[in-house]
């Protein structure tokens, strides 16, 4: 059989160290006698042959559906025997090469298994479709650990287990490209979380701040239907007894410029449409609302519905959920008023008042409907569309607006009322979840942000998107590779290095001062003079001999991301990042009769640190110290990183299948391409010749001395934990002894633990039957 010819000491053998950057196992095997083995077609993909010949370099392959075909050797790669079709950890392969892998996940994913281990991490291949593998059914196997096969499921357990166990916060960190699946995949460890630390009802109320951050900070993209548009980090708070007793919920930079303006075929966030569909007469007639056809902000990119999705219904549940998150029906109302107004303001017209083309307001039905739903004065609403106070030394002039200058000051009071709504909803959520505010006990922390992305044209926001993208890729190698081949290197245990793909460089690129992209473009922010182009510019001037960033025509520049090149264009960039608040704007809100107004006002004050006054950025202008949105944004992924930092990250990579949201389609470049950047494909690798579970000699010999036959408790931890492994007969080649500490492979302490887990449940049953005899 096929089978009998592969070299079985193959899984158990040590990688061949090389300086090769992918796989280095194939070359070297391949010279070996190996009857299937995967042969690339020309057009990338890789089919299973069958070597009918080899003589010389060139063998004959039998492919599928009779072809034969005749290949130089050297580009064979081995295939697994089919024995380990569909085996459900990478790291089990005995050959481990791209097409195996892909060839894995593929068979696997047609049979509806869209987990995968690789080692440490968890690979999730988006089905497009409903699979049956969630539910209390699943969660009850996952929880007796009946079911082993890799699930989300499985690895929110293991948090908690751990958070118990070890008295250390955990966090699931979920990564993967637009459409990926990251924010059902969040979705679907809470539902675990909540079942497993439920009881309280505080987890009913977790699990409904879902439909509501989507409706709110979600939107049609074309990457993806449901695209998160801001980043999310939810922490879950558990008491001592391991139930959960509260939760908070951070968001990062939501996209502000979608609510003004967004691509053909694309949306603005749900919760525009849904209002529109499903508001009652009594709200529609109170709010003037009309259909989202009439909506010229809604109207610019051609799209009003979502195919399979029901707007009008997940309006209903989208303030079912604002009740269970306490959110009362008067704030609810304010809530959709505060959208109506948003949606009106994007139907304000102008009209040329003078010859020098400035322009105001048009007194009609948008502009009177604003005023009413904000509460403001009708006159004072006109007056700040179509004039601008600036401070010139001591005095105030009064500057009249153009066109431009007044589309812009209409635009950015919409951004910021949409923003401030955004965050206020999230304060609500959190006072609703900060149940007994005194944080006891630990937390996992679920972090779900928008996925690297590379459109046509891409702007500022997919620019902050992938910077943070490449930040949380660090943070992977970091932790996957890094500080693990450190942390052997430092115990003296043996050890062969597996290099792996550092994006260090690409990070530098953004981060390093004065000469890095966010520093020049902050620079030119400050600059009253900088424009679009002289930032584009000043790039190229800068960093064209960085080996991660490309100069390109006029405004265009690309960059070498850890997950492909991006080409931005810097049109908008100064403007979104400078986000000047104008001080009429925030005048007129918090002049407003209706509350929100006024607290959004007051928030935009805290936000800038000085009193905000005209332009933001003249040069040495007392209000230049307001931060820049990207400088802010970078501050925001320190403390993140930070954060996560001190926790047990648990990896979950989503995998996009196919670019056009559609089940059971499956490319294999577009696979690889991702398992490659990724780098999962390493992380397999260095598991598997790694040693992932590490234990202090101090804690191993405590926690399994008394498992001990011989009593030598009295011993030094080294010699209790040597005495324990003996015991137990764990095989040398599965554990290393370091200076401080004990290494494992994978799977190796669970055996331990089943023991102590046995015998520990023997000792408490003669306990209890001996208190039951005394009685
Ligand atoms: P993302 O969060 O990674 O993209 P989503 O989680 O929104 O991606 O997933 C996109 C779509 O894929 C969902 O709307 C579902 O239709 C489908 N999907 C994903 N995971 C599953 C699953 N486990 N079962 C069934 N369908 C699934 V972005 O937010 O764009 O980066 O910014
Ligand atoms: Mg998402």
């Amino acid at each position: 059989s096929l089978t009998d010819d592969v070299d079985p000491s193959a899984a158990a053998m040590p990688l061949p160290h090389s300086d090769e950057r992918r796989w280095s196992d194939t070359s070297a095997y391949a010279r070996k006698k190996i009857l299937q083995s995967w042969v690339q077609l020309p057009n990338g993909n890789w089919e299973l042959g069958k070597i009918l010949s080899t003589s010389g370099e060139e063998s004959v392959i039998s492919l599928p559906e009779g072809k034969v075909m005749k290949v130089i050797s050297e580009t064979l790669v081995p295939a697994n025997p089919d024995i380990l079709d569909g085996v459900d950890d990478l790291m089990q392969l005995s050959y481990l090469n791209e097409p195996s892998v892909l060839y894995n996940l593929n068979y696997r994913y047609n049979q509806d298994m869209i987990y995968t281990k690789a080692g440490p991490v968890l690979v999730a291949v988006n089905p497009f479709k409903e699979v049956p593998l969630y539910g209390n059914r699943y969660i009850e196997a996952y929880r007796k650990k009946s079911n082993e096969s890799p699930h989300v499921y499985a690895i929110a357990d293991t948090a908690i287990r751990e958070m118990i166990r070890d008295e250390v916060n955990q966090s699931i960190i979920i990564s993967g490209e637009s459409g990926a699946g990251k924010t059902e995949t969040a979705k679907i460890a809470m539902q675990y979380l909540a079942a497993l630390g439920g009881g309280s009802g505080i987890e009913y109320e977790i699990l409904k701040t879902n439909p509501i951050l989507e409706a709110f900070g979600n939107a049609k993209t074309l990457r993806n239907d449901n695209s998160s548009r801001f980043g999310k980090l939810i922490e879950i708070h558990f008491s001592e007894s391991g139930k959960i007793s509260g939760a908070q919920v951070q968001t990062f930079l939501l996209e502000k410029s979608r609510v003004v303006q967004c691509a053909e075929g694309e949306r603005s966030y749900h919760i525009f449409y849904q209002l529109c569909a499903g508001a009652s007469p009594a709200l529609r007639e109170k709010l003037n609302l009309t259909s989202a056809h009439e909506y010229k902000y809604l109207g610019q990119s051609n799209c009003y519905s979502i195919n399979g999705v029901d707007d009008a219904e997940l309006f209903h549940s989208v303030k079912e959920a604002l009740d269970i998150v306490h959110v009362s029906k008067e704030d609810q109302e304010s809530v959709f008023a505060m959208l109506a107004a948003v949606l009106w303001l994007g139907n304000v017209s102008f009209t040329v008042i003078d010859n020098e083309n400035h322009v105001e307001p048009v007194a009609d039905e948008s502009l009177s409907t604003v005023a009413k739903l904000i509460g403001c004065n009708i006159n004072e609403l006109k007056l700040s569309l179509s004039k601008r106070n600036m401070r010139v030394g001591k005095d105030t002039i009064v500057q009249k607006l153009t066109l431009p200058q007044a589309i812009d000051a209409r635009d950015a009071l919409a951004k910021s009322v949409y923003s401030c709504l955004f965050d206020w909803l999230v304060e609500q959520i959190n006072e609703s979840l900060a149940v007994g505010k005194r944080r006891t006990g630990r937390s996992i922390s679920i972090l779900d942000i928008y996925g690297f992305e590379s459109f046509d044209k891409n702007s500022f926001e997919q620019f902050c998107i992938n910077y943070a993208n490449e930040r949380l890729q660090q943070h992977f190698n970091r932790h996957l590779f890094k500080l693990e081949q450190e942390e052997y290197i430092q115990d003296g245990i043996d050890w062969t290095r597996v290099d792996f793909e550092d994006n260090q460089d690409c990070l530098s690129l953004f981060e390093k001062k004065p000469l890095g992209l966010l520093s020049l473009l902050d620079e030119e922010s400050t600059f009253p003079n900088g424009t679009d182009l002289t930032l584009a510019n000043k790039l190229k001037q800068h960093l064209h001999s960085n080996s991660c960033f490309k100069g390109d025509r006029e405004k265009l520049f690309t960059v070498v991301h850890y997950a492909g090149e991006v080409t931005y264009d810097t049109t908008g960039f100064l403007e979104k990042n400078r986000d000047l608040l104008h001080l009429d704007s925030i005048q007129l809100l918090s002049s407003c009769s209706c509350h929100l107004p006024r607290a959004f006002a007051s928030s935009m004050l805290i936000q800038s640190e000085k009193p905000v006054v005209g332009p933001l950025y003249k040069a040495g202008g007392a209000d230049s110290q307001r931060l820049s949105v990207a400088t802010k944004f970078k501050g925001q992924l320190f403390q993140l990183m930070q954060r996560l930092g001190n926790t047990t990250p648990h990896f979950i990579r989503c995998i996009k299948p196919n670019n056009v949201q559609s089940p059971g389609l499956y490319e294999q470049g577009l696979v690889l391409q991702q398992l490659r950047c990724c780098g999962v494909l390493e992380v397999v690798r260095i598991s598997r010749s790694g040693f992932p579970t590490r234990v202090s000699h101090q804690k191993f010999a405590r926690r399994y001395g008394f498992l001990l036959v011989e009593n030598i408790a009295d011993k030094d931890p080294l010699s209790v934990s040597v005495a324990i492994l003996h015991q137990f007969n764990i095989l040398p080649e599965m554990y290393q002894v370091g200076y401080t500490k004990l290494f494992f492979r994978t799977g190796q302490i669970g055996v331990l633990e089943d023991t102590r887990n046995r015998t520990l449940h023997g000792i408490l049953r003669v306990q209890s039957s001996f208190r039951g005899y005394q009685a």
